[in-house]
């Protein structure tokens, strides 16, 4: 990790921020089409997780995505411009901030529906690995989606199919206005990995290099094997990955 990485995480995670008060800004000043879901405090995950990728990997995110957004490289002038209800809007204006897509950067999906995106992603995932190009897909969820049915189907068909795609929970205690420890039963959510027989670890997702290590490990290791052969020891086993991050959400 180079002290240019740091500074380059650190002004993405300043971008995010800034761009965010400008959103909710723009709220106050009810310039805003439909809802918006800000993710402060959130901003390391989106940053991290998005440094292990290539540009050729997919990502799915939630109505919470502009970080993640931010961080693939989405334009600001289209993500604002989408927020109004633009024409210009890297959604046409459609569909305002919960829904930003953009398929150049391979940002296949932004899903207002809690745990719609990780179905896409595992199907994401499947179609890379039937054609062997080597790409690993990553989705975006929070908490409160852990509880939900699909989520529990797709990391056992991830499982099942050996699907090379990273679930990343973005774990900030609240799902809406309720607490975890009121619709789980635990407070590791990363176990929720293990029934499936895919490796799980939580992470502090306020530390933006353990994010980015952790994330980076479980590239590696879900990416198939033949693709890196020039970048040192191939794991013996490729398959999904559970990482969740705990980190706090700021409310205003
Ligand atoms: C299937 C479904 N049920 C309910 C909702 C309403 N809803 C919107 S956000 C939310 C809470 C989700 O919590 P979590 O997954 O922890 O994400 P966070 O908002 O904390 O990032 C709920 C229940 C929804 N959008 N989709
Ligand atoms: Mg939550």
């Amino acid at each position: 990790m180079t002290t240019a990485q740091l500074k380059h995480w650190y002004t993405e995670m300043l971008r995010i921020r800034l761009f965010e008060d400008k959103t909710q800004e723009f709220v106050l000043r009810n310039l805003v089409q439909g809802t918006t879901h800000l993710c402060q405090g959130q901003e390391a995950v989106s940053v991290g997780v998005i440094a292990a990728l290539e540009a050729k990997d997919y990502v799915t995110m939630t109505y919470r995505g502009h970080g993640q957004a931010l961080a693939r490289g989405m334009s600001m002038d289209g993500i604002f411009a989408e927020l109004m209800g633009k024409r210009s809007g890297v959604s046409l204006g459609l569909g305002g901030s919960m829904h930003l897509t953009d398929a150049r950067l391979n940002m296949i999906g932004c899903f207002a529906i809690v745990g719609a995106g990780l179905p896409v992603a595992v199907g994401a995932a499947m179609s890379a690995k039937l054609r062997g190009d080597g790409r690993v897909s990553v989705t975006f969820f929070g908490d409160g989606a852990t509880n939900i049915g699909t989520f529990h189907e797709a990391l056992n068909m991830a499982s099942v199919w050996k699907a090379p795609v990273i679930f990343v929970i973005e774990n900030n205690l609240y799902g809406e206005y309720t607490p975890m420890r009121m619709t789980a039963p635990i407070d590791d959510l990363a176990e929720r990995a293990q029934p499936f027989r895919m490796p799980g670890v939580v992470v502090d997702g306020n530390d933006v290099a353990k994010v980015y290590a952790a994330a980076t490990e479980a590239v590696w290791s879900a990416r198939p094997t033949g693709i890196k052969v020039t970048r040192g020891p191939i794991p013996a086993s490729t398959g999904p990955k559970l990482r969740s991050r705990r980190g706090w959400r700021v409310i205003r």
